[in-house]
């Protein structure tokens, strides 16, 4: 007896430190992850004292900039014409579900009112106000759930030693106390989790800058899940899931696709999300112009879709808190597409048919839409289903179109690819 009891521990020991599956999840926290999953497209934003150099937000670090000049630019930080209503309707007319921003990037600068440090957008610059707040209350309003993206790596902060590998030359003194930065750390979540109502989760990035540091995730994870049940933990650090995460998120890529180089292709059985820039830059980038068409960002929603992942699509707004036309026009003509095809990708997950090169599929109980995405013929041949399909109809205009179903696999007879269209979407009733 003694030793299979042994064993089974064992296994599930090595199931929580691989993949998070054993764990003991509440129940608030399932429906949490099933209401992201469900979400399906979120807006990611970009935003800090860093827009003012208009490169990025990693230009401290690109340039070496010392603490006191960067904190310069900190003191000089006043985005007058930041309006979060018009930054939540933004969002809500691309279809977006949710919003994550930068609450403290890599330059250690907080976006909010702390009481952690005097570094923050409230104590330290002209602007006196609290743009996370004002967003909290308007995503409230509007409908919209509000994440915080949140830097474990500070380039500014004297506790951030012994230091990793980036941010060497802002000028600190080489001491500082590892445990303290913890601790304020943990303040810092405290803070986010206690003083704008319930928030959606933490999207936590910059912890492979010290890969073998002790950070204490367990403490910090905890502390999130006692303030609030439901928030979910969303860790961009581009290893498997540890205990206490909620969903697994990827940089530029799917799921399993790794064209980024440093994403990694262990797949836990938590939801993912992937993350992509509108153009290439996270961070406002005014010569940055490799803008991403509509079509493509079409796909991209419904590549992710038909992976089983939510899209958190990024915009960089400008430092003056206004967000640039060309992103502007794309979100709107977006939303005009999730607004006619949406109900192919909000609630579903992803298909019987795994991705392929001409599309994927969705599902919605007894429905599966297949999204025809590169493929220019009338005639589609597509993988065997399971189930047996009872009607087909094409989702814009309601028609009917013709199938046939056998063992070798669906044949669905198409109408004519428009170059207007970037997706055919049939919808196959399903017993
Ligand atoms: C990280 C951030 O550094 C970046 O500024 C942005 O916020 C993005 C969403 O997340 O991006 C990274 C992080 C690590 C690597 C590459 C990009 N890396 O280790 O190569």
């Amino acid at each position: 007896m003694i030793p299979s009891i042994k064993s089974a521990a064992f296994i599930v020991t090595l199931s929580v430190a691989s993949l998070g599956a054993q764990e003991v999840v509440p129940a608030e926290r399932l429906a949490a992850r099933a209401w992201y999953q469900d979400a399906r497209l979120g807006m990611f934003i970009h935003w800090g004292v860093y827009s003012q150099l208009a490169r990025g937000e990693w230009l401290m670090q690109q340039q070496d900039i010392p603490i006191p000049t960067y904190e310069w630019l900190a003191s000089s930080f006043n985005p007058i014409r930041f309006d979060a209503k018009t930054w939540v309707a933004a969002a809500k007319g691309a279809g977006m579900k949710y919003i994550t921003i930068t609450s403290r990037h890599h330059d250690g600068f907080s976006m909010f009112g702390t009481k952690a440090t005097r570094y923050n957008i409230v104590d330290f610059t002209p602007f006196h106000r609290d743009p996370l707040k004002e967003l909290a209350e308007e995503c409230n309003r509007q409908g919209i759930k509000l994440f915080f993206y949140y830097s474990q790596l500070d380039w500014h902060h004297p506790d951030y030693f012994p230091r990793g590998g980036t941010g060497l030359k802002t000028g600190r003194p080489d001491t500082g106390n590892w445990s303290s930065y913890i601790a304020f750390m943990n303040a810092q979540l405290t803070e986010l989790l206690t003083n704008y109502g319930p928030i959606g989760g933490i999207w936590f990035d910059g912890m492979w800058d010290k890969p073998n540091a002790d950070w204490d995730l367990a403490t910090t994870y905890a502390l999130i899940h006692r303030l609030q049940p439901s928030a979910l933990i969303i860790p961009n650090h581009h290893k498997a899931p540890l205990p206490g995460e909620d969903v697994q998120t990827f940089e530029q890529d799917l799921p399993g696709a790794n064209t980024a180089g440093f994403n990694t292709k262990e797949i836990g059985t938590l939801p993912t999300e992937t993350s992509l820039t509108m153009n290439n830059s996270w961070g406002f980038n005014i010569t940055d112009s490799r803008w991403k068409s509509v079509p493509d960002l079409v796909h991209y929603v419904v590549r992710a879709a038909g992976a089983n992942t939510n899209l958190l699509l990024n915009i960089g707004p400008r430092p003056d808190g206004t967000i640039q036309p060309e992103a502007l026009s794309r979100l709107s003509e977006l939303g005009a597409w999730m607004s006619k095809y949406g109900t192919s990708v909000y609630g579903t997950r992803g298909g019987p048919v795994s991705p392929r090169d001409w599309g994927v599929t969705t599902q919605r109980n007894d429905s599966v839409f297949v999204h025809v995405l590169q493929w220019r013929d009338t005639m589609l041949g597509m993988a065997p289903l399971a189930k047996k399909v009872l009607r087909a109809t094409m989702l814009d205009t309601g028609r009917e179109i013709p199938f046939a179903q056998s063992a070798a696999g669906l044949s669905l007879t198409l109408p004519q690819a428009s170059s207007q269209e970037p997706d055919r979407v049939v919808v196959l009733v399903v017993h």
